[in-house]
């Protein structure tokens, strides 16, 4: 009998509703759910083919061990009292700031994990936690904490409204977009052109996005002079919010100064846009009633994304954009999240470490990992949702070595992926379809989307009995540790009880639901039976109609006032901008390397579907000038060195690129993957053997990876022609 059940896809921001049809316990089809209040419609192959990672036969559905060569399986009471004995042995031994945890993207779409993870590394004394965030998007929270107080007060493009909208590093149609919730990007952001507004997309890629608008190519690395050079030219044409300025923020002048040198024939000496183009954009968007902004990860992964991202903000803020309508909003979600992050001692800003790196948003930076390991101070570490191996910067396979000293290594996944093979235990995680769950971040928190709403979904499969869910691991820990959670002793009781109870005919309450439901009714919202049975395809909340943000309250920063030119990003910006410039403008005749993503692939972790990936190879996409340059053709094979290491891939020729950049899609290279059949039959190039990792190579503001505009050297190689 078919049973079709509603559902949301939570492998990227995104969300997409979904229409599941289940038949004896197992996926029959997945269609996109016409009637979902926002996505209503739309759903990408990754999330319709879900199938096949969800009935994968490599699917790992028991804890496991690894003895030697082999791997075994284990019940639970063995793996966590294992695990737990040499997780103490390590602390007695270490500290417990040995003991670390690393975890990845979809670990933002679990809304449980993260309060449980928290809770539990509060316990132990440990705040040595790293994850991939340090790899797309920390400077965002670091720039939110300064300006306006919270690391969670995220302003978004109100692309609904905006009459003019420019975005640099993103590319929306394949990502589905990043820290902003936008699902049907493509009809949104073609409403802009349709409303008779402007799309423009500033990258080193002529992406798919773009053809619903415009686009600029710019030399990867330098949004940091396009960007000071259009708010020094909107000073310069006093396009400016006076009053605004005067009454909401501080520290105007700082900003001026700071932006004064780099005039529009200054920065396009290196970015490759023409003076007249920056001024013509400046004056088009000063002219729109309504211009919105916005970067993403191609910015942010560059050696300046905090300063990008406060002069991205403070361009909005000062020509009167920001917190209007079609401009850049702060949105109100069912509970000030914002708020209750400011002082929460996980997520503000922190110096943890014995280096002056910072933690954001309880993060330290992903790409110290390697040398944190060999250095001695982290000997054990738990891996939830992350594939390091590949998504890190990984040179020489530093950080794969590294990670196979570690005295313990867990890995809590749905597969036995590459930073899996190195682990000593796996433990098998329920996926999205097999736990309940809600959009909750941007969507219900944060109000980070032009179009707010709640939803909610219960699980649509049942899980393979011996896999878990994380919140249940981590409280399990706890227990065993003597760990008292959310500092309440009762609660934490309770809690306990019912992680012991949950896999057994005792059960007595399916904590996930309770705890759901728990916030959304103190938020005043229908509870979750509520949400699913009058609101199965989402409620939609009431519009951000912006000027609710601006000389209010929510402004946290102490004051009350937004400030526009942090201490910190002052200095940074004297130490580093010139220096850089002079560094690129020696670089210019130079290659540069960034990411790709592809529509069939999601970071690691789709690798393994046979639905989705079919060709066994990623590629370097160059431009044809390039490769008449390198004496290549289409497909045939390249050498990209960088100063820190080498790779071996063929390359696509396309006039899609910028000429001196080769795009390679990240987060392949499966050679070792015998833990994923298909991945390790379509295995590709791991391009993050070229990004360099430690101290030298992490933007100091907010820690982030350096992975995007890294410099190399292409040239043709006759030695793998023959096996392609
Ligand atoms: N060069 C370059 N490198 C990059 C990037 C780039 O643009 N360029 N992008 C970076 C970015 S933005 C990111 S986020 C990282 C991505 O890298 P990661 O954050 O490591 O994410 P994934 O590869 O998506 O997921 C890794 C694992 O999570 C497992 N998984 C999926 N869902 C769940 C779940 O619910 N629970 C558990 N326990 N496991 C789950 C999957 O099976 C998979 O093995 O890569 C980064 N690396
Ligand atoms: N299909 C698919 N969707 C995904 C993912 C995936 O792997 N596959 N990953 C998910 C994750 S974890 C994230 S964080 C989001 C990321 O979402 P996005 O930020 O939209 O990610 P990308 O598509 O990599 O877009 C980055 C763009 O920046 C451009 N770029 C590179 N360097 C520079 C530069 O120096 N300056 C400028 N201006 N542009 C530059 C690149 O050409 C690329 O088009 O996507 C999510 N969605
Ligand atoms: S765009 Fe695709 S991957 Fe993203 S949520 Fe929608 S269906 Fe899932
Ligand atoms: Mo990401």
């Amino acid at each position: 009998m078919t049973d079709t059940r509603l559902t949301f896809c939570s492998l990227c921001e995104s969300f997409c509703g979904l229409e599941v049809d289940v038949e004896n316990g197992r996926i029959a089809d997945i269609r996109p759910d016409r009637e979902h209040v926002v996505s209503n419609g739309y759903a990408c192959v990754k999330g319709t083919r879900f199938d096949s990672v969800q009935h994968s036969p490599d699917r790992i559905t028991k804890p496991m061990k690894r003895m030697g060569e082999e791997w075994i399986p284990i019940s639970w009471g063995q793996a966590l009292d294992e695990i737990a004995e040499k997780m103490r042995a390590i602390i007695d031994a270490n500290g417990p700031q040995s003991f670390g945890h690393f975890v990845g993207a979809p670990g933002g779409a679990n809304l449980l994990s993260p309060i449980f993870r928290g809770e539990f590394f509060k316990g132990l004394g440990s705040n040595r936690m790293y994850g991939t965030g340090s790899c797309d998007t920390m400077n965002k929270f670091r720039v939110n904490g300064d300006m306006y107080g919270s690391p969670m007060r995220l302003a978004y493009p109100d692309v609904d409204h905006t009459r003019f909208m420019m975005i640099l590093g993103a590319n929306p149609d394949i990502s589905g977009t990043t820290l902003y919730h936008l699902p049907r990007s493509r009809a949104r952001l073609g409403g802009i052109v349709k409303r008779g507004g402007r799309v423009v997309f500033i990258n080193p890629r002529r992406v798919e996005s773009a053809r619903i608008g415009e686009h600029f190519f710019i030399r990867p690395d330098t949004d940091v002079y396009f960007l000071a050079a259009f708010c020094n030219e909107i000073i310069r044409r006093d396009g400016l919010a006076h009053s605004r300025i005067e009454r909401y923020m501080k520290n105007f002048d700082e900003l001026k100064r700071c932006v004064a040198p780099w005039t529009a024939e200054r920065q396009a000496q290196v970015t490759g846009i023409s003076a007249d183009t920056l001024r013509e954009l400046v004056e088009a968007f000063l002219a729109a009633d309504g211009a919105a902004l916005n970067m993403a990860t191609g910015v942010n992964q560059g050696r300046s994304g905090t300063l990008c991202y406060w002069l991205l903000e403070s361009i909005s803020a000062i020509t009167g954009n920001f917190d209007r309508k079609g401009g850049n909003l702060i949105g109100e979600g069912i509970i000030d999240f914002a708020l209750q992050a400011k002082d929460d001692p996980i997520l503000k800003l922190g110096f943890h470490r014995q280096d002056d790196l910072p933690s954001v948003s309880g993060q330290q930076p992903a790409a110290m990992v390697a040398d944190d390991i060999f250095g001695g101070l982290v000997k054990g570490m738990i891996v939830e949702a992350s594939n390091p191996v590949l998504a890190v910067p990984n040179p020489e396979n530093r950080l794969e070595q590294a990670l196979g000293e570690l005295d313990l290594l867990v890995s809590i996944d749905w597969f036995r992926n590459e930073t899996g093979n190195l682990a000593h235990y796996i433990l098998p995680a329920a996926t999205w379809m097999e736990r309940p769950g809600m959009p909750y971040a941007l969507q219900s928190f944060t109000g980070c989307t032009p179009t707010p709403y709640l939803y909610a979904a219960d699980a649509v499969l049942e899980p393979p009995p011996q896999v878990r869910e994380e919140w249940w691991m981590y409280v399990r820990l706890a227990d065993k540790f003597g760990i008292t959670l959310m500092g309440n002793r009762i609660l934490s009781g309770f809690l306990k009880l019912a992680a012991r109870l949950a896999h057994t005919r005792f059960r007595f309450v399916n904590v996930p639901k309770m705890l759901i439901g728990g916030m959304l009714k103190q938020a005043g919202q229908p509870d979750f039976k509520a949400m699913l049975r009058d609101h199965p395809h989402g409620l939609r909340l009431s519009d951000n109609e912006g000027g609710n943000f601006l000389g209010t309250e929510r402004v946290l920063t102490g004051d009350r006032l937004v400030d526009l030119a942090p201490e910190p990003y002052v200095q940074r910006f004297e130490e580093s901008v010139e220096k850089f410039f002079t560094e690129e403008i020696g670089n210019l005749g130079k290659m540069k390397l960034i990411g790709k993503r592809e529509i069939k692939r999601m970071n690691t972790s789709s690798s393994n579907s046979s639905r989705l990936v079919k060709e066994k190879t990623n590629y370097a996409y160059i431009c044809p000038r390039d490769a008449r340059r390198i004496g290549v053709a289409d497909r045939q094979w390249v050498k990209v060195s960088s100063e820190y290491d080498s790779i071996f891939i063929p390359v696509r020729v396309t006039d899609e690129m910028m000429p001196g950049t080769v795009a390679i899609p990240q987060c392949w290279g499966h050679q070792k993957a015998d833990g994923l059949s298909h991945a390790q039959r379509h295995p590709g190039v791991n391009s993050n053997l070229l990004a360099g990792d430690g101290y030298r190579n992490i933007e100091k503001l907010s820690g982030m990876a350096h992975l995007s505009g890294i410099l190399v050297e292409i040239e043709k190689s006759d030695r793998i022609a023959a096996s392609s």
